[in-house]
């Protein structure tokens, strides 16, 4: 079986879908692709074959679309996801879910009303070969209970309009999926520490920022968000347990030593660093949605990732430990 996709939004993340669904994935064709930028959805979509549509809806109602993949700005997100379980199509949304709390909560009501999973959230990092690794490892019980998790998220450089909140919803919030996954345990309080500020730095801008965040079951978690450092892009995860420790893998690089020195390369752009994770969630999603089962991060990560981003931005302003307010995860999405 063939999944025909609609796609609604072809900016930069959602061409990059529409290439990927007719290249790399197999199993999958784009139909029909809507942008806000007319123009820019009959390029996208010209060079797949795939007709332009005015609206989301008309995609979403479109015959020949099976599910949908929406890539729009954030604001948008929750519209098209809700139009697409109102359809009954399979829909996957890249993060946000939605960016308010109360519109996720929505999503959930309704996805959970349609009686069956529809959406999946684009948290990629959940795709890639090295986290699934260090999740097999804590799974297993080989370094015992986990007690702390140590992250790190370095870009090299922001542009001016980067703000400090932007440090937790679009940079933080992937160790925050990432870490719910791998301990399968929830975040219950934020806490934000906020050091010397680096001199390469817009001055509106807190950078670094510390993150401190406490689980259900009591394990620490702290994230340094270091979107400054200069040196590249750089993306550490530790996990210590009991009775052992296990570390994300940096991307494979030569190793070169000359000249009375070692030295390999930093990769310095965030999109070459998940290239690998995205091709293989994208694929996941389309066998899921061929087989009738949508798995993957669900509308209850995508709820849960905003609380606890809202939580985390209150506790920069504040100062204070400030409670998630995550209840326990209903059966629909266990
Ligand atoms: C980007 C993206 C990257 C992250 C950046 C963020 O939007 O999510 O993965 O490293 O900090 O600005």
């Amino acid at each position: 079986m063939t999944v025909n996709v609609g796609v609604i939004g072809a900016g930069m993340i959602g061409a990059d879908h529409v290439r990927r669904l007719s290249t790399i994935v197999s199993g999958a064709q784009v139909t029909a692709v809507t942008d806000i930028d007319a123009d820019r959805a009959a390029s996208v979509a010209a060079g797949v074959g795939a007709r332009s549509l005015a609206t989301g809806q008309e995609v979403i109602d479109a015959a020949d679309v099976d599910a949908v993949l929406v890539t729009s700005w954030g604001p948008a997100h929750a519209e098209s996801v809700l139009g697409a379980i109102a359809a009954g199509k399979p829909v996957f949304c890249e993060k946000p879910l939605a960016t308010t709390a109360e519109d996720c909560h929505k999503i959930i009501d309704a996805e959970t009303a349609h009686g069956r999973r529809l959406v999946q959230v684009g948290f990629m990092r959940r795709y890639d070969a090295g986290y699934r690794a260090m999740k097999q490892v804590i799974d297993s019980g080989e370094i015992g209970t986990p007690l702390m998790v140590h992250c790190a998220h370095r870009n090299p450089t922001v542009p001016e309009r980067y703000h400090s909140e932007m440090a937790t919803h679009d940079t933080a919030v992937h160790e925050i999926d990432t870490v719910r996954w791998l301990l399968g345990d929830e975040i219950v309080s934020a806490q934000v520490l906020t050091p010397r500020r680096t001199s390469h730095r817009f001055e509106h801008l807190q950078d670094p920022q510390i993150m401190l965040f406490e689980t259900a079951e009591g394990a620490r978690v702290d994230v340094e968000v270091f979107v400054n450092c200069q040196y590249g892009y750089d993306i550490q995860c530790e996990a210590v347990g009991e009775t052992g420790t296990v570390r994300l893998p940096d991307p494979a690089a030569p190793v070169v030593r000359s000249a009375g020195r070692q030295s390999g390369p930093v990769l310095q752009d965030w999109k070459d660093r998940f290239a690998e994770a995205y091709d293989v969630e994208i694929q996941e999603w389309v066998d899921s949605v061929a087989a009738g089962a949508v798995s993957g991060p669900s509308s209850w990560d995508g709820y849960a990732a905003a609380m606890i981003c809202d939580a985390n931005v209150e506790a920069l302003h504040t100062g204070e430990i400030v409670s998630t307010g995550l209840k326990d995860r209903p059966a629909f999405y266990a």
